[in-house]
C-alpha cells in the first residue's frame, strides 16, 4: 500500500512539499500510465534514471477525466480516495461531491467465497461475456494480500488476462488495511468513481472467511456467494449467517470429475436454504451449478442478477438498500471527521502523551485517562 504513495512528505530541507503532493501512477492493472504532462523527476535526472513522476491533476481535471472514462484519471482519483493524508481526503471528498449526480446507475454485484472458490476466474469469464454484450465492467478486487505485498497487480492480471486488456473493462485491486476479506476502507468511494466513469456493472470481489461477508453484502445491491464442491458435508464450514445473506449461490467448478460433487453440493444448499429466511423479501435465492472455466451457466447467473435487480426495483427495496448504503457512508465519514477534528485539537497530542505515560506507569486508570482526554 505504501508503495502507491510516497510523495507528499516533507522534503529534506524540512519544508513541506506541494501541500497535496503529486499522485503517483496508480497501481491498477489497466491505467497506471503517467498522465499527459508527466515530467522526469529531478531525482531521476540526477541519477540518470529515467522514471517519471506525473504532475498532480487538478480537481477539475480529475472530474472531467473520470466523467470521460479516462482510465489514467480514474486510477488517480481512486488513489486520491485511498490516500490517508488529510489534505488528500479533503480533495477526494470534494471530488465525490462533484461526481455525485453521475452515480447510482450501475448494477452493484458483490462476489464472495472462500479462497480458491474461483471468484476471479468467474469474473474473468462473466466479465468478458458482459463486455462482449456491450456492458462497461469495473472490477474491484479487495485483496488482503496486497496489504502485505503492496499490491498483487500481477496476480489479478494473470487471473483475469482477457478482461485486463478489454477496452470496456477496468480492474482495480484495493488492499484491505490489514484485515482479511471484508471491504477496503474506500471501496464505496471507488465504486462511486467507477459509476461516474460510466461503468454500468461494478463487481466487487472479496475473500470470504465467515465474518467479513456482511460488510460486502451491505455495500452492494446483489450479493453472490461463490462455492466450490468439496468432499463430504458441504454445509460444514459455511456459516448460516453467510448463507442467509446470499441473493445468489453459485456452485462453481461444476465440470469434469467435480460435476457430481458439485450437483450434490447444490442440492444440499437448496435444502438448507428452505429453512432460512429470504435474503430479499419476494426473492428465492437460486442455487446454480456453474463452471467459470468451461463457461457453463454464466447466462443463468447473469439472468439471476438481473432478476434479483428487477425484484429490488419493483418492490422499492432498491431505494431502501441505497438509502441504507448512504446512511452507513454518512455515519462512517462523520465518525472519521469527528475523530480528525478531535485529534487536531490544540494540546491534544501533548495531553495524549502525558496520559499514555500515566497509563503505562499505572498512575491512572484507563477510564480516567480517557475521560480526562475527552474533556
Ligand atoms: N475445474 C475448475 N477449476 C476452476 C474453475 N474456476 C476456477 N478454477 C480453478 O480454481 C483455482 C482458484 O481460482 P481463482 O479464480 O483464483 O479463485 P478465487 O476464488 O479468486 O481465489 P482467491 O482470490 O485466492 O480467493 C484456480 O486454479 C482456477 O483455475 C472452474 O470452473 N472449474
Ligand atoms: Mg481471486
Amino acid at each position: 500500500m505504501s508503495q502507491q504513495r510516497t510523495a507528499g512528505k516533507s522534503g529534506s530541507d524540512g519544508k513541506p512539499s506541494d501541500p497535496l503532493g503529486p499522485i503517483q501512477p496508480a497501481s491498477d492493472s489497466t491505467g497506471g500510465l503517467p498522465a499527459e504532462g508527466a515530467v522526469i523527476s529531478e531525482a531521476g535526472r540526477t541519477r540518470g534514471v529515467k522514471f517519471t513522476v506525473a504532475k498532480r491533476p487538478t480537481l477539475e481535471q480529475l472530474e472531467q477525466g473520470v466523467l470521460a472514462r479516462d482510465r489514467s484519471m480514474l486510477s488517480r482519483a481512486i488513489t486520491l480516495a485511498e490516500s490517508r493524508r488529510p489534505q488528500d481526503q479533503d480533495a477526494a471528498q470534494e471530488l465525490q461531491v462533484r461526481i455525485a449526480s453521475h452515480t447510482g446507475k450501475a448494477i452493484r454485484l458483490g462476489l464472495s467465497g472462500v479462497p480458491g472458490a474461483g471468484k476471479s476466474t468467474l469474473i474473468e469469464s462473466i466479465g468478458v461475456w458482459l463486455v462482449n454484450q456491450g456492458h462497461h465492467v469495473a472490477v474491484l478486487v479487495i485483496d488482503p494480500s496486497s496489504a502485505r505485498t503492496g499490491g498483487s497487480i500481477l496476480g489479478d492480471k494473470t487471473r483475469m488476462p482477457q478482461l485486463a486488456v478489454a477496452q470496456n473493462a477496468y480492474i482495480r485491486p484495493s488492499p484491505t488495511a490489514g484485515t482479511l476479506g471484508g471491504v477496503a476502507w474506500r471501496t464505496r468511494e471507488t465504486m462511486m468513481l467507477c459509476e461516474a466513469a460510466g461503468f454500468d456493472v461494478v463487481i466487487v470481489e472479496s475473500v470470504g472467511v465467515g465474518q467479513s461477508e456482511g460488510e460486502l453484502a451491505e455495500l452492494v445491491d446483489t450479493f453472490c456467494l461463490v462455492l466450490a464442491p468439496g468432499g463430504g458435508d458441504e454445509l460444514q464450514g459455511i456459516k448460516r449467517g453467510v448463507v442467509e445473506l446470499a441473493d445468489i449461490m453459485a456452485v462453481n467448478k461444476s465440470d469434469g470429475d467435480l460435476e457430481p460433487a458439485a450437483k450434490r453440493a447444490a442440492a444440499d444448499y437448496r435444502h438448507a436454504l428452505r429453512m432460512l429466511p429470504p435474503s430479499t423479501p419476494g426473492w428465492k435465492t437460486p442455487v446454480l451449478n456453474i463452471s467459470a472455466r468451461a463457461d457453463i451457466g454464466l447466462d443463468k447467473l447473469w439472468s439471476s442478477v438481473e432478476g434479483h435487480r428487477a425484484v429490488l426495483e419493483q418492490s422499492g427495496q432498491l431505494l431502501e438498500r441505497r438509502s441504507e448504503q448512504r446512511l452507513r457512508w454518512f455515519r462512517r465519514l462523520l465518525d472519521e471527521a469527528i475523530l480528525r477534528r478531535f485529534k487536531e485539537h490544540p494540546g491534544f497530542q501533548k495531553e495524549l502523551a502525558e496520559m499514555t505515560a500515566a497509563v503505562s506507569a499505572n498512575k491512572i486508570t484507563v477510564p480516567q485517562a480517557v475521560r480526562g482526554l475527552v474533556k
